[in-house]
C-alpha cells in the first residue's frame, strides 16, 4: 500500500469548510454516512477511504466556489464521475470534499458538420452514443465500464476501438477546467488543428483530477460505417493468436478491434455472459468499413489467422449478436468478480511496442503457471495493451503481496520492454511506485507542473505521486 506523506489536514477547517459549503449548497451537501460510504470507494481492489463530504453542485461556477472555499480551508477535493475507475484515482485517500457530478448530465451541443460534441462531465460514453445514434454518429472510446467522459478524460482511458481511433489522447479537442484556485478556463476552441501555445488540454488529460477538476468536454464524433462485422476467432497456441496480432497491425489492416482474451478469461466471460465459444485462447475482432472494405480487410485477417493455427471465424453480424458479443467483452471485470464470490479484482494494464507484445505476454504467462493466483488475461492487443486481472482476497496478506510480485515483475518486463506501467488504467494510487522507473528525471517536471497549478496541494492528493 501507498502510504503518501502530506501535512495532515485540520478537522477544525474541514468542519468550517463543511458549514461554508452547507450555506452555499443546502442539502445538495451530504455528510451523511451512506453518501460518503458511496463516495469512498472506486471498483479497483484498493482500500476504500471515506471523504468528509460530498457535494452536489449544478454548476461549473458552483464547482469554482466550492474549490475556493477547499482552497481557503486547504481542505483536499476529489472529482467523482462514475466511480468505475481501476487504480484508486477517485479514492479520498486524505479525506476532504469529494464533488460528485452527477448532475452534469447534459449533451451540451452537437456540431454534427463538424463532428464534435460538447458534453458536460458525467455525461457516460453510452448516454452519448444513444444520443447521437440517430445522426449517423458514434464516439468510439469504450473502456469496460459505462463511465464518464470527463472521468474518461481525467484518466487518459481507452479501451477496445482505440487500435482504430486512438484514446482520450487523440479524441478530446477541448475541456473546460476549474483550477486548484478556482480560476475557470477553456483549454481550446473548436478548430480540428491548433498551434497556439501550450497545449492544456494534452496537460488535463491523464492528469486524473490532480491539477483541476473537468467539468466539459468536447470530443471528436465519427460517422457509422457502413459495414461493421464481428468475429471470434479460437487458436491452438497463445503465441499464434498474439502473431496473428501483431501481423496485422504490421500490415497495417485498418481493423477497428482486436482482443485477445486467453482460455481463462474465456471460460470466466462464457459463465458469466452465457456464451460457449471453446475455452482456448481467442482473439475478438471487428471490421468497420465500406461493404467491400470489411470483406477485403476480413479475408486478409482470416489467412494471417489461418497460418497461425487459428480456427474458423465465427461471425457475429445481426446487430444483437454483435453488441452481445461486446457486452460480454466489456463485462470481463465483473466476469471475473463472479468467478469467486467476495473476491477482489486487481487489474493490472501494461503496454508495450507491438513487436515486444508476444514475448511480454508469453513470458507473464509462465510467471502465472508458477503461481497460486488466478488471474485471466484480457487485452486490447492491437495496442500492445493487455491486463490480468487478479482474483484476490484484499485481507489476505499472502493473496496480496503475491499479487504485488506478479505485478511488479510484468511492470518491469514491460518497462524493459520500452512500454508503460499503464496503458489506460491512469497511475491512481496502484502505480505510483512506478512512475520514476518509467519517467526518471520527467517526473521532477510533473511535481513543478502541479506545485504551480495546485501549490496548496489540494487537488485529489495522494496520486500519480507523492509531494
Ligand atoms: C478492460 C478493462 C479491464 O479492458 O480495462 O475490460
Ligand atoms: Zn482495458
Amino acid at each position: 500500500m501507498q502510504t503518501a506523506t502530506a501535512a495532515p489536514i485540520s478537522q477544525t477547517a474541514v468542519q468550517t469548510a463543511i458549514a461554508e459549503l452547507q450555506a452555499l449548497l443546502g442539502d445538495r451537501l451530504s455528510t451523511s454516512t451512506g453518501v460518503r460510504d458511496h463516495h469512498s470507494k472506486d471498483e479497483s481492489w484498493h482500500i476504500p477511504h471515506r471523504p468528509d463530504a460530498v457535494a452536489f453542485p449544478n454548476t461549473t461556477e458552483e464547482v469554482s466556489k466550492i474549490v475556493q472555499v477547499c482552497a481557503r480551508h486547504r481542505v483536499p477535493v476529489v472529482a467523482y464521475g462514475t466511480g468505475t475507475s481501476l487504480e484508486g484515482a477517485v479514492i479520498p485517500e486524505f479525506g476532504g470534499v469529494v464533488i460528485d457530478l452527477v448532475n452534469f448530465d447534459q449533451v451540451l451541443q452537437v456540431n454534427a458538420e463538424d463532428l464534435d460534441v460538447t458534453v458536460q462531465a458525467r455525461v457516460t460514453r453510452k448516454q452519448l452514443n444513444d444520443y447521437i445514434r440517430d445522426q449517423g454518429l458514434f464516439f468510439p472510446i469504450d473502456p469496460g465500464a459505462d463511465a464518464s467522459l470527463g472521468g474518461m478524460a481525467a484518466t487518459r482511458a481507452s479501451g477496445t476501438n482505440a487500435v482504430r481511433y486512438g484514446t482520450m489522447r487523440e479524441n478530446v479537442l477541448g475541456l473546460t477546467v476549474v483550477l486548484a484556485d478556482g480560476r475557470i478556463i477553456r483549454t481550446s476552441r473548436r478548430a480540428r488543428k491548433s498551434a497556439a501555445g501550450y497545449d492544456l488540454t494534452r496537460l488535463f488529460v491523464g492528469s486524473e483530477g490532480t491539477l483541476g477538476i473537468i467539468t466539459e468536454v468536447t470530443l471528436r464524433l465519427y460517422g457509422i460505417p457502413e459495414a461493421m462485422a464481428a468475429a471470434v476467432c479460437s487458436f491452438d497456441s497463445l503465441e499464434g493468436a498474439i502473431n496473428t496480432v501483431i501481423q496485422t497491425i504490421q500490415l497495417g489492416v485498418p481493423i477497428a478491434r482486436i482482443e485477445l482474451l486467453d482460455d481463462v478469461q474465456m471460460d470466466s466471460v462464457n459463465r458469466f455472459s452465457k456464451l460457449d465459444y471453446p475455452v482456448k485462447d481467442t482473439l475478438f475482432v471487428e471490421f468497420h468499413g465500406t461493404e467491400n472494405g470489411v470483406k477485403e480487410q476480413a479475408e486478409i485477417v482470416q489467412s494471417i489467422a489461418a497460418e497461425h493455427g487459428g480456427g474458423e471465424f465465427k461471425w457475429a453480424t445481426k446487430p444483437e449478436e454483435r453488441s452481445h458479443l461486446w457486452t460480454a467483452r466489456h463485462d470481463v471485470t465483473y466476469a471475473n468478480k463472479a468467478l469467486r464470490p467476495g473476491c477482489e479484482i486487481w487489474a493490472t494494464d501494461v503496454c508495450v511496442p507491438i513487436s515486444r507484445l508476444a514475448e511480454c505476454i508469453l513470458e507473464t504467462k509462465k510467471d502465472l503457471k508458477e503461481s497460486f493466483l488466478i488471474a485471466p488475461l484480457v487485452g486490447h492487443v492491437g495496442d500492445g495493451n493487455f491486463h490480468l486481472g487478479f482474483l484476490i482476497n484484499r485481507e489476505d496478506p499472502k493473496e496480496l503481496a503475491e499479487a504485488e510480485r506478479l505485478n511488479e515483475r510484468l511492470v518491469m518486463r514491460a518497462l524493459s520492454m520500452d512500454g508503460t506501467c499503464t496503458g489506460e488504467h491512469g497511475i491512481g494510487l496502484g502505480k505510483m511506485k512506478f512512475l520514476v522507473a518509467e519517467h526518471g528525471e520527467a517526473v521532477s517536471v510533473m511535481r513543478e507542473v502541479k506545485k504551480a497549478l495546485d501549490p496548496l496541494g489540494i487537488m485529489n492528493p495522494g496520486k500519480i505521486f507523492s509531494m
